[in-house]
């Protein structure tokens, strides 16, 4: 049995999503994050830094969001998600990569410094620093992507549901997106895998 350890609308939605992509029974436990729940024995035992996404597979356990998706395409898959040539899966790597070490970081550094570090670790300083980073990285991602549907191939893979997933955080933070990425998010965001996987969370954490 797959077991998905996670909280709504955070980086375990990726791993949500990717799970009913592929079609794959899962359980969701919902980490009371909110409460203190990550930092539990039990959790700790689980994630060294008590954060979610983990995934249990059998007797693998897992943290790490980019890993945990690229384990279950690769596992699971069979050319879903990930292709089949060595060269398109290196260009799926490379997008993640880009999108969690480039994208992702400067969102996540203006969410620390506005709301997620406890208020006397906040340097609100940093701010324009990370808006700066932030649109440095969107402007390389624009010399990329033109308007084409995917990112790698012609179908849609993990480079498409991490930058649709950061996207949609980039534009919950009321970031200004260039309009080709806004219709490049909408048309993935509405893929049915996905409401099913916000679903799932969102139930886990009603139990
Ligand atoms: N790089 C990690 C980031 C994991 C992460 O920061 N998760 C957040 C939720 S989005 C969390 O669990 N935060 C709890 C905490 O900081 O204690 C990944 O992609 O999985």
């Amino acid at each position: 049995m797959i077991t998905l350890y996670s909280f709504p609308n955070s980086r375990s939605l990726r791993a949500a999503w990717t799970l009913e992509e592929l079609g794959l029974a899962y359980q969701c436990h919902h980490v009371a994050l909110d409460q203190g729940a990550g930092q539990s024995a039990e959790h700790l035992a689980r994630h060294p830094d008590g954060k979610v996404p983990v995934l249990e597979d059998g007797e693998l356990t897992l943290f790490e969001s980019a890993p945990i998706c690229r384990y279950l395409a690769e596992r699971y898959g069979e050319g879903q998600l990930l292709p089949h040539s060595v060269e398109e899966r290196a260009q799926v790597d490379q997008w993640l990569s880009f999108i969690v070490t480039e994208i992702e970081q400067p969102l996540w550094l203006q969410a620390k410094h506005k709301f997620a570090l406890p208020q006397d670790k906040r340097v609100p300083s940093v701010l324009p620093t990370a808006a700066w980073e932030f649109q440095r990285a969107l402007t390389a991602l624009e010399r990329r992507y033109h308007g084409q549907e995917t990112l790698v191939g012609d179908t849609f893979t993990l480079a498409d549901l991490f930058l649709t997933h950061t996207l949609s955080w980039a534009a919950s933070m009321k970031h200004r997106l260039p309009e080709p990425l806004v219709a490049y998010r909408a048309r993935h965001a509405n893929r049915p895998a996905l409401a099913r996987a916000a679903e799932k969370e969102q139930a886990a954490a009603k139990h």
